[in-house]
């Protein structure tokens, strides 16, 4: 057996626009480690800033290329979904975790479908409670503040939150089933941004947090998701986890603000590679 750790992203392909598997491709291997991919859908553009994108969902080839990797007796030390094709790929992609996560591998769901109190434009309430499904069967979840509401089917509270209402928040995520939960786009202080975690068995609640750089950047949630998957699997602690996908996440914005980035073209992830595998 390899001594290398082989990892699978499920995501779509947006062609352009830099998130989900352009983004969790090359930081998952650009980590070290061996990062094959299942595409949902492919996508000319992502769905947010563009209008008249193509859509092509692959819920159809899941099945039978998951039975090629079962004849070719595969597992992964990682499983990373993020956006999915359609409804029916929840019990899919709940199916691949239950079938390939290697023995002592970790399943992580960005259960990625709204953001500022609105779902995505491709998505129905439907997926809302299906996503709550998806992450019952995960090890650990990186929901914003808009897809906790939604998994919770409570209201989105908006930026108006207190410490207890995080906390409380993370232990009700931690009910759905997972023993690791990770909320992104938390502030306790003004001009602040990160994220809090919490791990059930030991009850340790973290937060870490930067500056604030306003605006709002896309593609950062499969930034942040693909360098905190990348710290777990060079043994980081969960904590110091979160702390180097928010410091890598952080600079990769800083450095798509000082190139003048169109919005939604996503940001210079790339550039901040090396200073990734600096803190790594
Ligand atoms: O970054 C999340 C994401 C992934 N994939 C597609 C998206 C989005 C967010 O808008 O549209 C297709």
């Amino acid at each position: 057996m390899s001594d290398q750790k082989r990892v699978m992203a499920i995501h779509d392909i947006s062609c352009v626009g830099r998130c989900s598997l352009t983004v969790a491709l090359p930081i998952i291997s650009a980590a070290g480690f061996d990062c094959g991919v299942l595409p949902t859908a492919v996508l000319s553009t992502h769905t947010g800033g563009f209008s008249g994108f193509t859509y092509r969902d692959l819920t159809a080839d899941i099945l039978p290329i998951a039975e090629h990797w079962e004849s070719l007796g595969l597992r992964f030390d990682a499983l990373y979904s993020g956006f999915l094709g359609s409804f029916e790929q929840i019990d899919l992609v709940a199916g691949l975790f239950d079938k390939f996560k290697a023995r002592d591998g970790f399943s992580l769901v960005d259960p990625v479908m709204a953001d500022n109190g609105k779902l995505y434009s491709v998505y129905s309430p439907e997926m809302a409670k299906g996503m709550a499904k998806l992450c019952s069967h995960a090890d650990i979840i990186v929901p914003n503040l808009t897809e906790a509401a939604f998994l919770l089917d409570e209201p989105y509270v908006g930026d108006i939150y207190d410490r207890e209402y995080i906390f409380g928040l993370l232990n009700r995520l931690s009910a759905l089933g997972p023993k690791r939960i990770v909320l992104t786009g938390i502030s306790f202080e003004k001009g602040k941004l990160g994220a809090s975690c919490y791990e059930s068995e030991t009850g340790k609640i973290s937060y870490f947090a930067l500056d604030r750089i306003d605006g709002y950047f896309h593609g950062t949630g499969d930034v942040f998701g693909s360098a905190l998957l990348s710290a777990l699997l060079r043994s980081h602690d969960l904590e110091k986890a979160l702390e180097i996908a928010v410091r890598y996440t952080h600079r990769c914005i800083t450095l798509t603000v000082e190139a003048r980035q169109e919005i939604r073209y996503g940001v210079c992830f790339e550039r901040a590679i090396p200073y990734l595998l600096e803190i790594l």
